[in-house]
């Protein structure tokens, strides 16, 4: 078992817990209204790709919690990070505290966890008119990269109302899969195999992208975070009905595309544009390729436990 312990970190409101449990515990967007605000530190553990474990913190963010992170609880806190995740509210109108605070929060991750990698959200941008979402996320991105020095920061902009969200948590966690090389090349060599276009493989549980192979190019950059959130809530549909989401397939006279559970922690995503070829064909196909994607995500593979 690989334990990798991710911070959740920024001030009270900004949407900390909302993200946390639309990715990780099947909440829907409107819910996240009844949350609370979080009292200290709620930790919880997911399990993610059979072998990873996702240790989360999500750390309240009321300024006398977070006081307390950075004097009293600073060694608990900030030993042994391997991500953390800062949310800023856009709408915040107090940016020069939430800087001061993000700072602090360097300081201790540069003294505790200095080979932390370190993303930085900037969210609910929902609340932003469309036409001015580019121009404000590229001056907040350009602030916040230059005060992260000499550390390194990877930006998005996210909303939970839209599929920004999956796109940031999908590259986030490709960060922490220790094998991803090996499974995009062996994803590669199933998809020319097969003669695909496309293949995606999503975590089974959250359905974020994992890792994928493009063999044709695609206009649409967003499809796979759009998959996500789209295939995530026809699963909350499903279970509502008590029946469970196990495959689909999506046909019409220039493409098919099929979605089937793969590995015991994924779903096969493949996309054919020869409609020549038949469903049950492909079907097979991916059937067949289930034991050796079984075996690549072993906890014994050693490619697995080396990183
Ligand atoms: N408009 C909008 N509202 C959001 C978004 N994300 C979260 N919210 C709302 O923001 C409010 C606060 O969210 P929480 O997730 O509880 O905030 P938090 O960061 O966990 O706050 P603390 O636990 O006090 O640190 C909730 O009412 C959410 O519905 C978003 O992307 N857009
Ligand atoms: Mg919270």
């Amino acid at each position: 078992m690989m334990k990798k312990k991710v911070l959740l970190m920024g001030k009270s409101c900004s949407g900390k817990t909302s993200m946390r449990s639309i990715i990780f515990a099947n909440y829907i967007a409107r819910d996240t209204r009844r949350l609370g605000a979080t009292i200290d530190v709620e930790t919880s553990h997911v399990r993610f790709l059979g072998n990873l474990v996702l240790n989360l913190w999500d750390c309240g963010g009321q300024e006398a919690f977070m006081e307390n992170y950075f004097a009293s609880q600073r060694d608990n806190i900030f030993r042994n990070v391997e991500v953390l995740i800062y949310v800023f509210d856009v709408e915040s109108r107090e940016i020069e505290k939430d800087m001061h605070y993000y700072q602090s929060c360097l300081e201790a991750i540069l003294q505790h966890s200095p080979k932390a990698k370190i993303f930085c959200l900037v969210h609910k941008m929902d609340l932003v008119p469309e036409d001015h979402r580019d121009q404000i996320f590229h001056e907040r991105e350009e602030v916040l990269k230059r005060l992260s020095k000499p550390l390194d920061c990877i930006c998005f902009r996210t909303s939970i109302w839209d599929e920004t969200l999956y796109k940031a948590w999908s590259s986030i966690v490709y960060k922490l899969i220790p094998n991803v090389q090996q499974l995009e090349t062996n994803l590669n060599g199933f998809a020319k195999a097969i003669e695909a276009d496309e293949v995606l493989l999503f975590e089974r549980a959250t359905f974020l992208v994992i890792s994928h192979c493009q063999l044709k190019q695609h206009k649409d950059v967003h499809r796979f975070e759009k998959i996500s959130n789209i295939i995530k809530q026809f699963k909350l549909s499903c279970s509502k009905l008590q029946a469970q989401f196990q495959s689909m397939e999506v046909r019409n006279s220039s493409f098919a595309a099929f979605i089937d559970v793969f590995t015991s922690n994924t779903y096969a995503m493949v996309v054919m544009s020869d409609v020549g070829i038949s469903s049950a064909a492909t079907l097979i196909n991916i059937k067949n390729a289930r034991k050796h994607f079984e075996q690549l995500e072993r906890v014994d593979n050693p490619s697995f436990v080396a990183r």
